[in-house]
């Protein structure tokens, strides 16, 4: 029934999209109105496929100004997978229906993850064994579904530390033992996960994506040295995904450095959750201030540009922000703090920082 509707839906954005205009005449120059539009390589949104078919303004902006999507949260193991042995496809298969329908290109997200998100059936198992040949099978089996369907992988999500080590000993915010895969299976855990989504699947783009690369230097050296050994070693990895969920204090020599080391692989480079924060104190009383969204529009305009400027044509995979609008964002929901960190306001109107990532583009 809710495929019907998700069908339903589907026949009348194509009508809306037909009649939208993305392109419009000044004199005799046409200029581009949407980010997909004006971007040389693709655009991406982090969405939610239940959002896409039940709020219209959300399945409008990611239609018309994405060309790729990426799932926030229904392509992880913990929906996939919540029980041993069982696999629900529902929700990730819209997404997929989505982007087939709309031609938008898919990245998955993700195959393996430490943190406790994973399901509670996989955190569970310790021996090094069981654990390895769980997700070789969960690997085989997701990749296999998702075959042809989607373009590329976040194959291993976060398996750097902060100082530039895999994890080992994570623990949560209340103290408790997180999904350690790196303690049980040793450091070189993440290119055999690359070698099974490989086999499961040998045409989807292959990618190490983790966060904080901008600002924290051993991280980001850890990352290289770790890709640039695995293509030395025929480990099959295809790209790099800097997430840079950021502020708008975030400096911008760290950002510039990240990106130029990572091109420097010669691997794909996907700015792969992109989202400016305002409020990075996560004040209380904080409000927007048109001196802010000022900020935020120089961020997004540098970082778009810096991207375009130092990842060569042949490995811009693309930038995807983490998120549509400024009211699905998940930012408010962690810091327990008002804040507004993408382009599209609660309203889906275009902010300052639409006009900066537009500016970035050029
Ligand atoms: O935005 C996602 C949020 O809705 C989920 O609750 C959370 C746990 O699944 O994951 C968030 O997305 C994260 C992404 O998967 C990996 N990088 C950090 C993102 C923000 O936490």
């Amino acid at each position: 029934m809710k495929f019907l509707f998700f069908l339903a839906g589907l026949a009348s954005l194509g009508q809306l999209v037909a009649n939208n205009i993305n392109w419009v005449a000044v004199g005799q120059r046409v200029l581009p109105q949407t980010l997909a539009d004006a971007a040389p390589f693709p655009i991406g949104f982090a969405v939610n496929p239940a959002k896409l078919l039940n709020n219209a303004p959300y399945q409008q902006t990611v239609t018309q100004e994405a060309s790729s999507v990426t799932a926030d949260v229904a392509m992880k193991p913990s929906r996939i997978s919540p029980q041993k042995g069982a696999y629900n496809f529902e929700l990730a298969d819209q997404l997929v229906e989505f982007a087939r329908a709309q031609k938008k290109r898919l990245h998955g997200h993700t195959l393996v993850w430490y943190i406790d998100t994973s399901p509670n059936w996989l955190k569970q198992i310790r021996d090094s064994t069981e654990l390895e040949t769980t997700l070789q099978a969960y690997i085989q089996t997701v990749g296999a579904h998702f075959k042809g369907k989607v373009a590329s992988w976040d194959v291993v999500n976060e398996a750097v530390d902060n100082q530039g080590v895999i994890r080992k000993d994570s623990l949560n915010t209340l103290g408790k033992t997180l999904f350690n895969v790196g303690k049980i299976l040793g450091n070189d855990y993440v290119a055999r996960m690359f070698q099974y989504a490989h086999q499961a699947d040998p045409t989807a783009k292959l990618f190490y994506n983790d966060y904080g690369q901008e600002t924290r230097p051993a991280k980001l050296d850890a990352i290289v040295k770790m890709a640039t050994n695995y293509k030395r070693r025929g480990i099959p990895i295809h790209g790099l995904g800097l997430q840079m969920h950021m502020s708008i204090d975030t400096p911008e020599a760290g950002i510039e450095n990240a990106i130029r080391k990572l091109a420097e692989t010669g691997l794909l480079i996907h700015i792969s959750e992109l989202d400016i924060a305002l409020n990075p104190g996560k004040k209380k009383d904080f409000v927007v201030t048109s001196e802010l969204l000022e900020k935020q529009y120089q961020k997004y305009k540098f970082v778009v540009s810096t991207y375009k400027k130092w990842v060569p044509i042949g490995q811009q995979f693309g930038i995807t922000l983490w998120g549509v609008d400024d009211g699905t964002s998940w930012i408010p929901g962690f810091c327990q703090c008002a804040d507004a960190a993408l382009p599209f306001d609660a309203s889906f109107a275009k902010k300052r920082a639409y006009q900066g990532f537009l500016e970035g583009l050029k």
